[in-house]
């Protein structure tokens, strides 16, 4: 006989969650009851998950279905991310760690609450994934590397060994951060981006060579 599977609430029902779906169902490990996403989304489905309510229903939710993802994504600010989990979190809700089966968790590493590893990814020995983050499509987290609560290190970025990237962090698409480098917390890192030198100062951070703008 198989497992009984979780419910799992997502919340939030654009882009990145159609690419959470996909981990979630391959992971087996969860059944979607649906999505939490505006008032005017109401009647409405995601990839045939419907839309059960809105922000102000989570804390009636908790009671039956105590799981959820955020499944909005991150790119200027965590705002609204670190938001939801306050909300999900006082009203005694739970944050899965969700993790692909076609990405690689090193056993050596460790992924916090409400964090998901997407399709491909990996996290090696010794690295650490904070809360709230999301480790993206093909992206490369290496050994002892530090990912601070509510990041989105963004699809196939590779964070290089030893490399500290602050909290409330975004790490571009195929950005590249070198060996051992510290990025300051509540820094934005443009795609395709090679830092080489640590970012101290909190910012946004583009082009070649790079700049803070
Ligand atoms: O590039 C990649 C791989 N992913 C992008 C991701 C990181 O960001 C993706 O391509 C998108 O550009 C973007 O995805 P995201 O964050 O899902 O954005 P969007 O497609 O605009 O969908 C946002 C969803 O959140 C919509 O369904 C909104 O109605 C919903 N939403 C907005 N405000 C909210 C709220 N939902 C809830 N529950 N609460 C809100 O306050």
């Amino acid at each position: 006989m198989s497992e009984p599977t979780t419910p799992l609430i997502l919340v939030g029902g654009g882009g990145h969650c159609l690419s959470c779906i996909d981990v979630v169902e391959s992971t087996g490990r969860f059944h979607i009851v649906g999505i939490v996403d505006t008032a005017e989304k109401a009647g409405t489905s995601v990839l045939g998950y419907p839309v059960i309510g809105c922000d102000d229903d989570i804390p009636a939710l908790v009671a039956d279905y105590p799981h959820f993802l955020i499944t909005i994504g991150q790119i200027k600010t965590p705002g609204l991310r670190k938001k939801l989990s306050g909300i999900i979190k006082d009203a005694g809700g739970v944050l899965p760690v969700i993790i692909s089966p076609h990405a690689y968790v090193s056993p050596h590493a460790d992924v916090e609450e409400g964090s998901i590893v997407m399709h491909r990814a990996i996290v090696n020995a010794g690295a650490h994934v904070g809360r709230c983050c999301i480790i993206n499509t093909l992206a490369l987290i290496e050994h002892e590397a530090r990912v601070g609560d509510y990041c989105h290190i963004s699809t196939a970025a590779c964070l290089n060994g030893q490399v500290t990237i602050g909290e409330e962090t975004f790490i571009g698409s195929n950005a590249v951060i070198g060996n051992n480098l510290t990025i300051a917390p509540n820094t934005l890192v443009a795609a395709g981006s090679q830092v080489l030198k640590n970012l101290v100062h909190s910012g946004t951070y583009l082009g070649n060579p790079l700049r803070r703008i």
